[in-house]
């Protein structure tokens, strides 16, 4: 049956509603709600809560800061309000873990009480000097609320844990020079060693310019400011949570952040404060003359690439020398209001640690949940071979638990003949405006085929994660990748619930390859989702009210005239982690 014809004309309406009352994702973002800072979480609403993503037992977090490998153990510290579950009072909150997904909380690491950070204690970043010793820079608001860049060290070095963490008061070591704004000055990033000295970036603003501040030291004391920031670009606003490091040209393996040669190339990542959303090229660092240059393939600012193309922000990564292996966190913030986030007591979640790596057409990163999260699946079901899915079938997947699965389809195509042609003045548009237009129940040619994740059993709300292929004037196909939260909830269209169609697009040849591949992490209130092996990759947060627990379903779906067929699929139950913070009670 063509339910998703059917459910075309409620989609229409609430989709109108939505383009009238929305914005372009500032719901996102952390807004101070000094009313709502410190009420405490009485009851914790758990139908939303995931099993899955790191969360702490209650409360507010933000930014993951710091994350590192030392000695046997991860370490992710993260923004954290310990008083209530709205953004402010916030520390530095500390948890450890041996897997990347079992966590034991630890004492807040880092929280105001110094003259140098007594009005905050903001984003920064881990880096392990010689001889094994592991320093924090992090960003502190003083007395008079500058932004300004402290250190801290652990305490007793032979704790396995790094319990305790000290800021001597030889801080701070970075004061915003005269010419800077004092208060867009913040979040540095891991130091990389070269030739003597000691490099980092700080993030900031000049005039309506995005910088990446650069900063020399021989002894990790003394910072210089570099004469020209590493990179900057025009028109681009506050640069928050800067991130640089080299990947490798060929191959999966990560590299240590000092790293450089004619073998690698190096990233730059921003998260931009005025949209909310990050972007980052691929180019070449030169470290004799400090120049960062993107490749012409990537390009700065809005327009440029992502690594999440949905709710993904403030994100780090760092090197893991056990495994080789570059990792990537990112801060998933709710959708919902800060009145829902005070009642159900809770906000934030961090997204599913990415494995990250060049991709060998040079151009773009790609990026793999963590192998580690496959111990974590469970009751396993396949649906191999569905061929020919027409127009409107909608296959079920029974089994798993659909409200806490880890999917990964195979679909092949035919023929790109009935691909609908991309409208020229679609150029002008971001790729989320495209799929608004064009959304799951909107037929199409190739496509719209995917996963119908978060879904109630008839259909009254789906979190729909699709693929549809485009013609352009030019002959070529473009994929569109959609995550579309628009019809994810029955709860009343208001302006305060953000319900974006997220979307990307791939680069993929379709004509050639002939197949694509999705695979979706569901975790209650989150999709997390990720195309063509991690080229595109697509976070939504989500509240139904029907499709949750025992009664959320999962489909597979084709809504395009050419046939396409599930190669493979395979879904699986998501067990929770035996530990996940349970015992934070600082
Ligand atoms: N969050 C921190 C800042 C950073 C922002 C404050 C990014 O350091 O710029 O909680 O989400």
């Amino acid at each position: 049956m063509d339910i998703l014809r059917k459910l075309a004309p409620v989609f229409l309406f609430a989709s109108c509603v939505f383009l009238i009352t929305n914005n372009n994702g500032v719901e996102g973002s952390h807004r101070i709600y000094s009313r709502l800072q410190n009420v405490p979480a009485g009851e914790v609403n758990q139908v939303h809560r995931t099993a899955y993503h790191f969360q702490p037992p209650k409360h507010w977090i933000n930014d993951p800061n710091g994350p590192m490998f030392f000695n046997g153990f991860y370490h992710l510290f993260y923004q954290y309000n310990p008083k209530g579950s709205v953004w402010g009072n916030i520390v530095w909150a500390h948890s450890v873990s041996k897997d990347l997904i079992n966590w034991e909380a630890l004492p807040n690491a880092i929280f105001p009480s110094k003259s140098f950070d007594i009005n905050g204690t903001w984003s920064g970043s881990a880096t392990i000097l010689p001889g094994n010793r592991p320093i924090i820079l992090y960003t502190g608001l003083d007395n008079d609320k500058r932004q300004i860049q402290s250190y801290a060290v652990p305490v007793n070095i032979s704790d396995p844990y790094l319990r305790e963490w000290d800021r001597p008061d030889d801080n701070p070591l970075v004061l915003p020079s005269s010419d800077m704004n004092a208060s867009q000055f913040r979040d540095p990033t891991t130091a990389w060693w070269h030739n003597g000295h000691w490099r980092m970036l700080v993030g900031g603003k000049r005039k309506k310019s995005g910088m990446a501040w650069l900063y020399r030291s021989i002894d990790f004391k003394h910072w210089i400011k570099a004469k020209h920031p590493l990179h900057s670009a025009p028109l681009t606003g506050m640069w928050e949570c800067p991130d640089f490091f080299p990947v490798a040209l060929h191959g999966k393996n990560g590299l240590d952040t000092s790293r450089v040669g004619n073998d690698v190339k190096h990233v730059f990542k921003v998260s931009l404060d005025e949209t909310r959303y990050e972007y980052y090229t691929v180019g070449q660092y030169e470290p004799e003359t400090e120049i960062y240059e993107p490749d012409k393939t990537s390009v700065d600012g809005r327009e440029g690439l992502r690594f999440d193309y949905g709710n993904f922000y403030a994100s780090k990564t760092f090197f893991d020398s056990s495994k080789n292996r570059r990792i990537l966190w990112g801060w998933a913030n709710e959708s919902d209001s800060a009145d829902d986030d005070t009642a159900k007591g809770w906000a934030g979640i961090q997204a599913i640690p990415r494995t990250l790596w060049l991709d060998p057409s040079g151009k773009q990163v790609l990026q793999w949940p963590i192998e580690e999260l496959e111990t974590l699946r469970g009751q396993k079901v396949d649906l191999n071979d569905i061929k020919n899915m027409k127009q409107g079938k909608l296959v079920q997947v029974k089994g798993i638990t659909a409200a806490q699965a880890d999917v990964d389809v195979t679909f092949t195509l035919g023929s790109l003949d009935k691909a609908e042609e991309f409208d020229p003045n679609w150029e002008k548009l971001d790729a989320e405006s495209v799929c608004a237009l064009k959304r799951s129940n909107v037929p199409g040619g190739v496509g719209p085929f995917g996963l119908a994740t978060l879904a109630s059993q008839n259909l009254e709300e789906f979190t729909p994660v699709f693929f549809r292929v485009f013609k352009t004037k030019e002959n070529k196909h473009k994929v569109l990748m959609c995550s579309d939260a628009k019809s994810s909830t029955l709860r009343p269209f208001d302006i305060k619930q953000y319900r974006p169609s997220f979307a990307g697009y791939v680069d993929v040849d379709l004509a050639a390859e002939k197949k694509i591949s999705l695979r979706s992490l569901i975790d209650h209130s989150v999709v997390e989702s990720f195309a063509a092996g991690g080229k595109t990759c697509i976070l939504s947060r989500v509240y139904p009210t029907l499709a949750i627990k025992d009664d959320a379903q999962l489909f597979v779906f084709n809504n395009g005239t050419e046939p396409v067929t599930v190669q493979t699929l395979a879904a699986w139950s998501m067990n929770a982690p035996k530990q996940m913070n349970q015992n934070l009670e600082f």
